[in-house]
């Protein structure tokens, strides 16, 4: 196996991740001037905001990577996605895989659709701030916290084959249902079960308050019972994120 990634690939993957980026926070603050034609004016931005930036940029990110292993291996993989509010990088995902319009004609691919699928957001006769029905490929709507990493391991029970990326918000890891969740790796039996890799989004905050797993340190003694690998990539959007593939 290519243990590198190609400087072209990974010039290609940056650029998808900056363009779901964008079409995130378009659809987090943009009512109009979707491509940001003219300068801003209070008139172009929402009244009332849903969706956090904050979580956003690291599900885009996950996303874009995740779909480089799942093309080049040929894995069978689903994302399951935890933290508040990140509907708005489901949505600019599909978006951009060209998804979205295949299933909403009204949603097109040039400038005028990229401002209905901005003021749609989180908007009154819309779409939902989580990820919901309306989603393309969407299969369980979100809303309440702490369920993730349950449904992860739920997919994988009796999958041999299923690779379950699962996004745990730092915030959603403080929930009782998913801090007992991480327990689940008991049950997995790799013979016919398939795997869970667990991510936890220590982006420090659950909305604005501070998390109690991004303020004891990285050397602490791990609160799961898997043992963390860090990554933190070297850039403005700060965000990291502990993986361990299972079982092992
Ligand atoms: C059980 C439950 N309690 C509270 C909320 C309200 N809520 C929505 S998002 C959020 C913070 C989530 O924090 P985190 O998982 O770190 O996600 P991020 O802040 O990165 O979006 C809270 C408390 C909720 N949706 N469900």
């Amino acid at each position: 196996m290519n243990a590198t990634v190609s400087p072209a690939l990974l010039q290609s993957m940056n650029a998808y991740w900056r363009a779901a980026n964008y079409l995130s926070v378009g659809q987090i603050y943009l009512l109009d001037n979707p491509l940001l034609r003219e300068p801003l004016t209070l008139e172009h931005i929402k009244p009332r905001l849903l969706g956090h930036w904050g979580t956003t940029p690291g599900l885009n990110f996950i996303y874009v990577h995740l779909n480089r292993i799942i093309t080049q291996h040929g894995l069978d993989m689903i994302y399951v996605t935890g933290p508040g509010h990140g509907g708005p990088a489901l949505v600019a995902n599909t978006y951009l895989e060209g998804t979205y319009s295949e299933l909403y004609p009204n949603v097109t691919q040039d400038e005028h659709g990229l401002r209905t699928l901005f003021r749609q957001f989180s908007f009154p006769g819309g779409i939902p701030s989580h990820t919901a029905a309306e989603t393309p490929g969407s299969i369980n709507e979100g809303g309440e916290l702490g369920y993730s990493l349950m449904h992860a391991y739920g997919a994988a029970f009796d999958n041999p084959d299923l690779v379950v990326a699962c996004v745990v918000g730092d915030g959603e890891a403080e929930t009782g249902p998913l801090a007992t969740s991480w327990h689940s790796n008991k049950f997995l039996n790799p013979a016919r079960d398939g795997a869970v890799l667990p991510i936890l989004h220590l982006n420090g905050f659950k909305i604005a308050s501070p998390t109690m797993l991004a303020r004891i340190g990285r050397e602490a003694e791990p609160l799961s019972p898997h043992s963390p690998k860090n990554f933190a990539p070297s850039n403005p959007l700060q965000f990291s994120f502990f993986l361990r593939l299972l079982p092992l």
